[in-house]
């Protein structure tokens, strides 16, 4: 079994296979099972590419081939970093093919994740775009491979001097390798909390389970077309349901480079497409953008919106804007994941964020003792269930906090829970900072700003922000005064910290306010920030 991965108890694991649960395929399995049933069905289509079922199989077993004559075996890691292309589809089921695990990065990564990445799951390959939006992935992996010592191969697209990942499609029969249900997938990233964004292990069994749930839910068929316009790479887009539960219904994936309007407009036309998700501030530029774009996006039946809270007074727009359902979704890497129902009644749909995908999920609502409380109160949401980790990639310190006794995920949302069920995120209780959708762990970045020589201490707090919904402010009491607001990002921006992860606003303070208990006030300094 994978060093460094939390196994399920043996007792529960039981339990959800005997429920029928986990059904003991791969990810892997699951494509070429579909390439039965729908071979000449177009999978996926990215610009004027496409691949059918069955190519999409083939394709992917031929670079499954590549990637095995390089050496990569089964567990090892693999850094993928590549934006909404073929290449990403093709790369990582020819990973899951021969049981390699991606470590899904996005991007938005820049040396820091990407260096940490690489070390911390001590990746033998890379496998990212030469170039990309104007940033060159090629210098950056220079760098990236002379800290990362088990790092052996950097695979890239587009014109290259390292392995070009077009170089690894063989034309040779590919030799199945042994992948379990109870496999560990892949490592997925969380929104950490911590300096160092935690990693999440999910096994084929427990995703696919969750694709088979979001499916039903979302009523994703093979007449289905969905648009992905988020990073791809991000839990939301991938598995709720996401390009892989269209695979799973055997409908098709259309990839847009970004989730802009000017792109995303014109493909909902020529593409037909029924289902999109999207983070709130997407929804609010498509609005505004739906006043002069011409394009008829009247096939639109489905819009997903989740990642980050929707006001109710931006829900209740949505479906007599766009003539299309709303269907909110709460979900959060390491498991959980929450829709509203098509059919239900509207208030719920835009004043709630749904119910849990499975029967099994065990839902707590408690207060700071871990006391239970009653229905219609807001407190700390734990969870537990079929496809809910048990605990981070080699993480056993931060995993006794993240996790009770019995197995539930302390998931750091405030929430409410009422009698049917459906549960309202109120707040959170994570030092974290939710922009628009990204996350940001405050102290990875207050970490970055002390290394700074000018700076003597620093807090990092969310902003509101009317179109992200959240911004990232850093208050920082300066050890040399004529240090300026400028030079402090362009130092963050040369230590290589993803772009999302740089502060919005800096602003000077003499001190901290304090708690009774001597420690930063943040809930004080958001205030401060509120106001100004
Ligand atoms: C409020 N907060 C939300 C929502 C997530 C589906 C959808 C989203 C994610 C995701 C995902 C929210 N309202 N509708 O993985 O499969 C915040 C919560 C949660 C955290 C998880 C999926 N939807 N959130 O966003 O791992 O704070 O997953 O704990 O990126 O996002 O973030 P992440």
């Amino acid at each position: 079994m994978l060093e460094g991965y939390t196994a399920w108890p043996k007792e529960r694991a039981a339990f959800y296979k005997e429920q029928g649960c986990w059904e003991g395929y791969s990810i892997g399995d699951m494509l070429r099972m579909k390439a039965v049933l729908y071979p000449n069905a177009v999978a996926v289509k990215a610009f004027d590419t496409e691949r059918t079922y069955a190519q999409l199989v083939k394709r992917s077993e031929q670079l499954a081939v590549g990637f095995q004559q390089m050496g990569i075996q089964k567990e090892e890691r693999v850094v993928v970093q590549l934006p909404n292309t073929i290449a990403y589809v093709e790369t990582i089921f020819a990973l899951f093919f021969i049981g390699a695990l991606p470590v899904f990065a996005l991007p938005s990564h820049r040396l820091n994740e990407i260096s940490y990445f690489c070390q911390f799951s001590e990746a033998v390959a890379y496998i990212g775009a030469a170039t990309y939006q104007n940033f060159c992935y090629e210098n950056m992996m220079e760098k990236v491979q002379a800290v990362s010592p088990k790092l052996k191969h950097i695979i890239l697209t587009g014109e290259t001097k390292q392995t070009p990942l077009e170089s690894l499609y063989k034309d040779e029969p590919f030799q199945k390798v042994d992948v379990r249900g109870s496999d560990v997938a892949f490592l997925q990233l969380s929104g950490g909390t911590t300096g160092l964004s935690k990693l999440i292990p999910r096994t084929h069994d427990e995703y696919i389970y969750t694709l088979k749930k979001s499916v039903e839910i979302c009523q994703v068929t093979a007449k289905t077309r969905f648009l992905v316009v988020l990073p791809v790479a991000h839990n939301y887009p991938m598995s709720s349901p996401g390009i892989l539960g269209v695979f799973y219904a055997g409908g098709t994936v259309v990839m847009s480079d970004t989730p802009s309007a000017d792109e995303a407009f014109p493909l909902i036309e020529r593409e037909k497409i029924t289902m999109v998700a999207l983070v709130p501030p997407i929804v609010i530029q498509w609005m505004f953008a739906l006043k002069f774009r011409t394009e008829n996006i009247h096939s639109l039946e489905v819009m997903l919106v989740g990642g980050a809270k929707l006001s109710e007074e931006l829900a209740r727009k949505v479906m007599p804007t766009f003539g299309c359902k709303l269907q909110q979704v709460f979900g959060m890497a390491e498991g959980l994941v929450n829709y509203t129902h098509l059919d239900d009644e509207e208030e719920r749909i835009v004043r709630t964020q749904g119910t849990p995908i499975s029967p099994f999920d065990e839902i707590k609502v408690v207060d700071a003792e871990d006391r239970e409380l009653p229905v219609n109160t807001e407190g700390f949401l734990l969870t537990r269930g079929p496809y809910t980790i048990q605990g981070y990639y080699k993480a056993e310190e931060h995993n006794k906090k993240s996790f009770t006794p019995d197995g539930f995920y302390r998931t750091g949302d405030i929430v409410r829970v009422d009698e049917a069920g459906y549960i309202t995120v109120t707040g959170r209780d994570k030092d974290q900072i939710n922009r628009g959708g990204e996350k940001i762990a405050a102290e990875e970045v207050e970490n970055h700003l002390l290394a700074h020589e000018g700076v003597f201490d620093v807090a990092v707090v969310a902003m509101p922000d009317a179109f992200l919904g959240e911004k990232i402010c850093a208050f920082v009491i300066r050890q040399d005064e004529t240090l300026e607001k400028r030079r402090l990002i362009t130092y963050l921006e040369s230590k290589g910290l993803a772009t999302y992860k740089i502060p919005d606003r800096i602003e000077w303070i003499e001190a901290f306010p304090e708690t009774a208990l001597g420690k930063v006030n943040k809930k004080q300094l958001r205030v401060i920030i509120q106001e100004n």
